[in-house]
């Protein structure tokens, strides 16, 4: 009885938790107000910090709380491991939320990567992301399904790299447009540099890293000063800048993580290799015609 009751009460949270996630983002303390209110289990009411390194094993029949703190920079991830002798395929998930209730941790790729942070392989749900600020995140697994599960939450926190967090073009690295920047990406962080170059300068750019060997891949996109999108040559990755300002190139790697779950990360030399426009092809400027002799006759009759 209690279990169809506590089912039942879960299923108004969620809908309720849905509406809320639909409408934007979380207030604060809406998750544990949700989780607490109208359920009978205690653990709801509660969100059990966890911290890095540590693994939390839990027993449960109901969604659960946790809360960490990452400074800002740091990147973090999260695996839920169910038992699988107490457990069946695809029936627990995980969703992290920023200090302002705000979903993050998406992982890149999946069928909705703007809503869902989840990734299912085997009795595995992961998310992963880099703290753009010093916050206190909430994470919440859920089970699907009435049987009590049985589960260890991980989490790990690291550097990936000393330009963390550029996780925006608004908080893209400066960088020379000659430069050789060594950094670290994964499929949870996304790195952008912003290059000043002037109209008719070229750029080149190129990715160096060891991706390949698990058959990941470069990614590298480039923003025009105007928002729009720069093509590059796919043979040497090289543009020549039609506007003088601010220019955005962003790398990561690929595939999606759906094709490869895991949270690894992986380093790569970002090289930007500058042509400053040549002056012989400086955009033509209308050459006035000196008069001849300062007595042009320019008036009509
Ligand atoms: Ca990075
Ligand atoms: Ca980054």
């Amino acid at each position: 009885m209690r279990q169809t009751n506590t089912a039942r009460i879960g299923l108004v949270a969620l809908l309720v938790l849905s509406a809320v996630v639909i409408g934007g983002i979380f207030a604060p303390g809406a998750l544990a107000r949700d989780a607490g209110t109208d359920t009978t289990s205690e653990g709801e009411t509660t969100a059990t910090p966890i911290h890095d390194g540590e693994t939390v094993s839990m027993t449960t029949t109901t969604a659960q709380n946790f809360t960490f703190d990452v400074t800002r920079g740091e990147a973090f991830t999260l695996t839920a491991t169910l038992d699988a002798s107490t457990s069946s395929f695809d029936d627990i998930t995980i969703s992290v939320y920023d200090g302002n209730g705000t979903e993050v941790g998406a992982l890149s790729g999946g069928d909705n990567p703007a809503s869902t942070n989840i990734l299912m392989e085997d009795f595995d749900a992961k998310a992963g992301d880099v703290a753009e600020a010093n916050q206190t995140y909430t994470v919440r697994v859920t089970e699907e399904g009435e049987k009590e599960k049985q589960y260890d939450l991980t989490l790990e926190t690291h550097r990936l790299d000393q330009y963390d967090p550029d996780e925006s073009p608004e908080s893209a690295t400066v960088v020379d447009s000659n430069a050789t920047i060594d950094a670290a990406a994964a499929n949870y962080d996304d790195d952008h540099y912003a290059v000043n170059l002037t109209a008719g300068d070229e750029l080149e750019i190129d990715v160096v890293s060891d991706v390949h060997d698990r058959e990941w891949y470069e990614q590298v996109s480039v923003t025009a000063p105007n928002g729009e999108d720069v093509a590059l040559d796919d043979y040497n990755e090289s543009f020549v800048a039609e506007q003088n300002g601010t220019y955005i190139v962003e790398v990561g790697f690929e595939p999606a993580a759906t094709m490869d779950p895991s949270l690894d990360s992986a380093a790569y030399t970002l090289e930007l290799d500058h042509s400053p426009v040549k002056k012989s092809e400086d955009p033509p400027v209308a050459d006035p015609e000196p008069p001849e002799d300062g007595t042009e006759n320019d008036s009509c009759p």
